[in-house]
């Protein structure tokens, strides 16, 4: 393996940051001796109505799990993320919303303004007959009523559930029976990148089949027409209109649920999240401080949607309770053009931006034009999520649009576990390109071989974390067995991630990606992050995927899906400058046995790539594909059969 840069923290950054590296290594060394103290005293950084005084009660069993954090204390999540504001911070905006078509108005909404739109809203639900513990489904563009719908829920102690507004009315249907919910809030259309979502008449044709449903409330977004369903369906703007703005923040438990939030697995329909009130907020709160290193009257702008747990921690919760200014923005990274975003950065001088890998490397096929047309002088701090960065993207992240002056955050976390768990921070660790580097206070990751035993030292395994910590998942709503068996059956004693992972000799984490895409050629294991990686190097590359197959002699053989960047031609001896810069980079086991030049990647609307799909493909069965709905562009999977390569 290529030898690894190190970045070191800039002095400028540790000497103004919340912890620079001899603080982090007390706290956390702290956070793990004494992790009821540590936590007691860290919890007491939201509000609470009535103080906790029990901090942890958590079993990770085989057959038996309960996680429960500060919980007779009770607290009310949108009283912490607006209320306790008000006294200093009322005229301060709370949301910048950026629209999607750049000559339309951005707003800007106070948390006096937010308080009172939220208080109203809450009240209006409570008038359409949802009560503390009903559910709520959230199927919304990027708007700021987005956020003030979640908040209304949690104001009342109704649950809600975020359905991402790409989902096809099938997935809507499916989720909003599963969390059985009574009232659906949406839009008549939203707008992305120029163009227009029906989600109302999504919401129509999904609520057919919800006999739970009572009552649709739409925000009027583009004006376009809908179909109107008398006595189901209200306007939101009409419910305000009617509805007092006195509504008191309800008082919830600490385990109270906060929210629903469903996501894939890799067998069976996709599982209910649920997540609870109390260490959500202190783990979301506190990691939004910490790993961002986030100071009183900065902007953040994390560019996720609000329809994925990202956009519930890290535009709305963890934001908001910091008293931040978040950023929601409507569109997309290429519309008008590919500097939207950093025309973004300096209309609203962003401080803190936070994007995927996917985004990046997109962003860097465009060259640097695009960015040097901005100034980007207000940002600090950068951060990623959401898959491996490889290092060559990470390094035109930090010296294109950082100038090489703004630290990286590359976050490693799930839906499952709320909030950020694996990472740097700004002022206390030295960073390498392509590593989530170091645990997060409290955060005990491991590393166990197939068979559960713990690994040491510098190793691979697969990635388990040995004790809880406030922002984890407490159960699948319904179905707490499955929860048990998904993640606690396979390693008992530990919550199981799913994710392989290295450990350096500086104790720095690589994660490798999903263990079921991890490749084992003649008994060499290696991420197909790592081989991507070399791939992406070569300058005619935009992007890479990698597959194993089946392969007589080396158990698993390595099948390279290769995009171009544009103009370029793919020829034989492209082919083979591919193989070798792999070889040149890792090592001749890491050279792919089948390189496919492909004009699209198969990826879900939230940019990640369903490697499934590729694998199939590259197994040569295509008669299980699996669903293919959720494909941002479903009509890639055919030219990539078609263009399959022939490896008899
Ligand atoms: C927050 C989020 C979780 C999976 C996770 C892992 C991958 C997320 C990563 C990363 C490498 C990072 N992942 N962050 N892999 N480096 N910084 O993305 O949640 O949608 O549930 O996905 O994403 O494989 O297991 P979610």
């Amino acid at each position: 393996m290529s030898q690894v840069e190190t970045y070191p923290v800039p002095q400028q950054i540790a000497d103004n940051a919340w912890v620079d590296e001899p603080k982090y290594n007390k706290m956390y060394q702290q956070s793990i001796d004494d992790p009821e103290g540590f936590w007691a005293e860290h919890g007491k950084r939201i509000h609470w109505f009535k103080p906790f005084t029990q901090v942890k009660d958590v079993h990770f069993g085989a057959d038996d799990v309960h996680i429960r954090w500060f919980y007779d204390g009770t607290t009310n999540a949108a009283y912490n993320c607006i209320d306790q504001h008000l006294p200093h911070k009322k005229d301060d905006t709370a949301i910048i919303w950026e629209p999607d078509d750049p000559r339309e108005n951005a707003r800007h909404i106070s948390f006096g303004e937010l308080h009172e739109e939220v208080s109203r809203l809450a009240n209006g639900l409570k008038a359409l007959g949802v009560g503390k513990g009903d559910r709520v489904s959230i199927y919304m563009p990027m708007i700021p009523e987005a956020a003030t719908a979640m908040l209304a829920c949690a104001r009342i102690g109704a649950v809600h559930s975020v359905v991402f507004g790409g989902f096809s009315p099938d997935s809507l249907a499916s989720r909003i029976q599963d969390a059985e919910a009574k009232v659906v809030i949406t839009a008549d259309e939203g707008l992305r990148g120029g163009r227009k979502i029906p989600l109302k008449q999504n919401t129509d044709e999904a609520v057919a089949n919800c006999p739970s449903v009572q009552a649709v409330v739409t925000v009027k977004r583009t004006g376009g027409g809908i179909q109107w369903h008398d006595g189901r369906d209200h306007w939101y703007h009409e419910v305000l209109e009617k509805a007092s703005s006195d509504c008191p923040a309800e008082e919830m438990s600490a385990e109270d649920p906060l929210f629903i939030l469903y996501t894939s697995g890799s067998t069976g329909k996709p599982k209910g999240v649920l997540h609870t009130t109390g260490g959500y907020l202190v783990h979301t709160s506190m990691t939004h401080q910490y790993v961002f290193d986030y100071h009183d009257g900065e902007v953040f702008w994390c560019t996720a949607d609000v329809g994925w747990i990202t956009g519930h921690s890290y535009i709305v919760y963890g934001p908001l309770a910091n008293g931040a200014t978040t950023v929601i923005f409507e569109g997309v990274p290429n519309y008008p053009n590919a500097s939207r975003h950093w025309e973004v950065i300096d209309k609203h001088k962003v401080n803190i931006y936070y994007t995927a890998p996917t985004a990046i490397r997109a962003l860097m096929r465009e060259g640097n034009g695009p960015v040097e047309k901005t100034s980007r002088d207000s940002l600090r701090i950068l951060g990623t999520v959401g898959e491996p960065i490889n290092p060559e993207a990470w390094r035109w992240y930090h010296e294109v649009i950082g100038k090489g002056k703004c630290p990286i955050v590359d976050t490693w976390w799930q839906t499952e576990t709320g909030g950020i768990l694996i990472t740097p921070l700004p002022g206390a660790t030295p960073a390498k390109p392509g590593s989530a580097t170091l645990p997060f206070f409290g955060v005990k990751p491991v590393l166990v071989d197939n068979e559960g035993n713990h690994l040491e030292g510098a190793t691979h395994g697969n990635l388990c974390i040995a004790d809880s910590w406030p922002g984890q998942m407490r159960t699948i709503h319904g179905d707490h067995e499955r929860f048990v068996q998904t993640y606690f059956s396979m390693y008992p004693g530990r919550y199981f991630t799913g994710d392989g992972a290295r450990r350096d000799e500086d104790g720095y984490f690589w994660i490798t990606g999903r263990v079921d895409d991890v490749l084992n050629v003649s008994g060499h294991r290696m991420g197909t992050a790592e081989i991507e990686s070399a791939l992406v190097l070569h300058d005619k590359v935009a992007e890479a995927a990698v597959v194993g197959y089946p392969h007589d002699l080396k158990g698993q053989g390595i099948y390279a899906y290769v995009i171009l960047n544009a103009g370029e031609e793919e020829t034989e001896a492209l082919r083979k400058e591919l193989v070798d810069i792999c070889k040149k980079e890792i090592g001749p086991i890491a050279k792919p046995d089948l390189v496919q030049f492909a004009s699209g990647l198969p990826k879900t609307r939230s940019g990640k790539i369903m490697r499934r799909i590729l694998r199939k493909i590259a197994e040569d069965d295509y008669s299980s594909l699996g669903d293919t709905s959720t494909l941002a562009d479903p009509g890639v999977v055919d030219d990539l059969i078609e263009n399959r390569q022939n490896r008899s």
